[in-house]
């Protein structure tokens, strides 16, 4: 099956209206939230149940509006929207982000963190705090305290399972836009292509590339399994979403309408946590039902191939002691 971009459309207005039906006529702000997923991932069910709500309790003085799957545009363009005022929300990779603020790429360091409790420790904690005032030294957007979960990263492919790290060179495998990305498949000697998210499907379905890599709960939600083989459990990277705000859109509303924009992001943010480990946790079955043919690896050969190609050490230097010292504190030493 292929997903046409009408089918995409038909989907997202179908969550976009309600919310913004009912209170149309006596809003003082419409806003809106772009993101780039389909509409049955988490962050979007719950990012509609949290729309309908900010509406609600603000009595239709706020119509948010929930625009899912790259309806706007892709990361690209919709980061670009965010900082003009153009887009008053968005949720993005903290890597994606690594291109405007090259801070927010420390989470993405691979095989740093045990598991999901530890990462979100640390971006609920101080390695948060300090992500979040390098976005807001951009002056034009800032992130909400609760960072949304997307998951551990897995490889897939159309072409052959990732064993071990040599099976990882040369693939010509797609990464999302971002240094950090592209330096860590490099460290893999792999052939990294940065696409958006908005293409892969038919990148992969073209073969313009053979790989890819994301979530399980991205994976099944995208339909990946229609245009991939292999599914190897790689683990190597957690990726999450910050939500963004555009700081002068925001700064727009009374003090009572931002406390409950903040106040119900924020709480949709932990129920969407809540959800994507347990799609995450229960999705290896769905997939081989589906025909993927899934494998495990370990952990250490692939730790091992980035510290001999220097990866750490080049992040090291890049993110600053400082920064580092706050990552080691929650994962212990790691060079
Ligand atoms: O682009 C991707 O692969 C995705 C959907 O995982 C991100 O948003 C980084």
């Amino acid at each position: 099956m292929t997903i046409s971009r009408r089918n995409l459309l038909a989907g997202a207005s179908a969550l976009a209206l309600p919310a913004s039906s009912v209170f149309a006529q006596k809003a003082l702000f419409t806003v809106k939230y772009g993101n780039n997923l389909p509409v049955s991932h988490p962050m979007n069910t719950r990012a509609a149940e949290m729309a309908a709500k900010i509406n609600a309790e603000s009595k239709g003085r706020i119509d948010f509006q929930v625009y899912p799957n790259n309806q706007l545009g892709n990361d690209t363009d919709m980061l670009s929207q965010a900082r003009s005022g153009a887009l008053d929300y968005f949720t993005l990779s903290p890597l994606i982000l690594g291109t405007l603020v090259p801070a927010a790429q420390i989470s993405g360091v691979g095989f740093a963190f045990k598991d999901t409790n530890q990462v979100l420790a640390a971006l609920d904690g101080d390695l948060g705090a300090h992500v979040r005032k390098q976005i807001a030294g951009t002056g034009t957007l800032f992130a909400f305290d609760k960072i949304w979960d997307s998951g551990y990263r897995q490889v897939t492919t159309s072409t052959r399972p990732i064993n071990s790290p040599e099976d990882l060179k040369g693939l010509r495998i797609r990464v999302p836009p971002s240094p950090f990305w592209v330096s860590m498949f490099k460290a893999f000697e792999s052939s990294p292509a940065t696409i958006n998210f908005a293409e892969v499907y038919s990148a992969l379905q073209t073969k313009v590339v053979d790989a890819q890599e994301n979530p399980l709960a991205i994976i099944a939600t995208a339909k990946l399994n229609e245009v991939q083989k292999f599914c190897s459990l790689t683990n190597h990277m957690w990726d999450g979403y910050w939500f963004l705000g555009n700081k002068k859109s925001f700064d727009r509303m009374p003090a009572d309408l931002q406390e409950i924009v903040t106040r119900n992001v924020n709480a949709a943010g932990l129920k969407e946590r809540e959800d994507v480990r347990i799609l995450n946790d229960g999705l290896q079955a769905d997939l081989k039902s589906k025909g993927m043919i899934i494998n495990s690896t370990d952990a250490d050969l692939f730790r091992a191939k980035l510290r001999s190609a220097g990866f750490y050490a080049e992040w090291h230097k890049k993110f600053g002691a400082e920064a580092w010292t706050i990552l080691e504190k929650y994962t212990g030493k790691l060079l």
